[in-house]
């Protein structure tokens, strides 16, 4: 197995894609730190595989201490990070701009911007220094495609894409990835439940369609990863065959 022995750290596998994600590189061969909030959930992970291969450990994203004090705070033999799955994020609210909450938007950045840079800055001098690693991070097409009510949530994960690509500007000439994986329209994951608050409303999200599902960016991720050495997938934009991006809007009243 091409992958044997090498570590993985997937933030926010309590849940969706990173509970799939950390699965399925385990199936890769990947030995696999967890990581999120809820430390019930990485313990039940770990559990569905064998003893050894999944590292269960707490971090919230928006500690900053906690992010920086990686990889020195994880256990013995699990520092050596090869892969980082950018994966914890959230969208909270669909409201107008002038209608949020800034603490939501404070919320997102705190997450989806300001966490995942200091996590990717704590692992990648490691990358650097031992000359490999891949750095892979969860984009979306809200990152592309504006709608109402994505206002915040859309540019930090147009941030998100941004900072892999310049990121890969700096890594030239290192043997380090960076990549973008930009989905649509995902069920299966708590992602529409956190950001409405409600089931019913985010059940009526996926309502008639056929969406994409965590497994898929999991099987994803591990395209990405298992390609030879020499290949970069620097952005990889998906959307369930149901979805397509929405014209440009004209206001005629
Ligand atoms: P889920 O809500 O199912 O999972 C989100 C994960 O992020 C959970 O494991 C949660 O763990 C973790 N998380 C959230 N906040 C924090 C925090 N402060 N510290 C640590 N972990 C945190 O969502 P998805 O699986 O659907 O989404 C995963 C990523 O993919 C997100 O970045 C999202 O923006 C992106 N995405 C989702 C799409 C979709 O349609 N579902 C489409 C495109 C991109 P815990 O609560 O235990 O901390
Ligand atoms: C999640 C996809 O369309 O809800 O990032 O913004 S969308």
């Amino acid at each position: 197995m091409a992958q044997k022995g090498k570590i993985a750290l997937v933030t926010g596998a309590t849940a969706g894609f990173g509970h799939a994600i950390a699965l399925r590189l385990v199936r890769e061969g990947y030995r696999v730190v967890a990581t999120g909030r809820r430390q019930e959930r990485l313990e039940a992970l770990a559990g569905q595989v064998d003893t050894g291969r999944i590292m269960p450990f707490r971090l919230d994203m928006t500690d900053l201490s906690a992010v920086r004090a990686l990889p020195e705070s994880l256990p013995e033999g699990w520092r050596e990070i090869d892969v980082l799955v950018n994966n914890a994020g959230l969208a909270l609210g669909l409201e107008k701009a002038w209608q949020t909450n800034p603490l939501d938007w404070e919320k997102m950045i705190s997450t989806n911007v300001t966490g995942l840079v200091e996590i990717t800055r704590a692992l990648l001098p490691g990358m650097v220094a031992r000359n490999s690693g891949h750095v892979l991070s969860l984009g979306s097409t809200a990152g592309t495609y504006p709608y109402p009510g994505a206002n915040v949530y859309g540019a930090t994960k147009a941030f998100v894409d941004q900072f892999m690509r310049n990121l890969r500007s700096d890594l030239l000439g290192k043997q380090v990835r960076a990549t973008t994986i930009a989905p649509g329209l995902c069920g299966g994951s708590e992602f529409s439940q956190v950001r409405l608050g409600d089931k019913s409303k985010a059940d009526a999200v996926y309502q008639g369609t056929a969406p994409l599902l965590p497994e898929d960016i999991a099987e994803t991720v591990a395209w990405v990863l298992g390609l030879p050495a020499h290949v970069n997938i620097n952005h990889v934009e998906m959307m369930p065959t149901c979805q397509a991006s929405a014209g440009l809007a004209v206001d005629r009243t």
